[in-house]
């Protein structure tokens, strides 16, 4: 079966191959604690009364963070496999937000981030344009609701920015949308 990769940062996975972690070696930094997701109102790029959801976390020493929000759906392709069971495949699309660009205010350094909920809805109508793509084209048949997660890891500036950092991520919490 090909899923066509029409979108960049687009993963499809197949779930009958569940995915196990792949232990790939630590960064130097230990993983934030994710404490919360609240949906209130911040001012963002000067515009105030903006709808955002605010994260929370514990801090860690590096300095700067990396919130990695997740799209997920799984779908159906229609298919079966050799003993019959529906072959599912989780179709998933993530945009990062970290806080060294952040536009609330706050210092690169806050364990904490209010990212806008429009961007995360652009980010659910992408996933949903693709998912519709991919009916369109017979890929899948058919797809459960979008879920969205984040989780966040923290960075350290004195590594060259061209420079992987393969910090550990938080915990996942769920981000619901209005
Ligand atoms: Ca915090």
């Amino acid at each position: 079966m090909k899923i066509k990769r029409a979108i960049l940062l687009l993963t499809v996975v197949l779930l009958v191959a569940v995915p196990v972690m792949a232990k790939k070696p630590a960064g130097s930094l230990g993983p934030p604690t994710l404490l919360s997701i609240v949906q209130t109102t911040a001012t963002i790029d000067e515009v105030d009364d903006v709808d955002v959801f605010l994260l929370d976390w514990t801090d860690v020493t590096g300095d700067k963070y990396s919130v990695d929000v997740t799209a997920m759906a799984v779908a159906d392709t229609g298919l079966l496999d050799d003993e019959e069971n529906p072959i599912l495949v989780e179709i998933e699309m993530s945009a990062s937000f970290g806080t060294s660009d952040r536009l609330d205010g706050g210092d690169m350094g806050d364990s904490n981030l209010n990212i806008p909920v429009a961007d995360i809805e652009a980010l659910v109508a992408a996933l949903q344009a693709y998912i519709d793509y991919l009916i369109g084209e017979g890929e899948i048949v058919s797809a459960d609701p979008i879920e969205v997660t984040a989780k966040v890891k923290a960075l350290d500036p004195s590594v060259k920015p061209t420079k992987r950092q393969n910090n550990l991520f938080s915990n996942s919490l769920p981000i619901v949308l209005p």
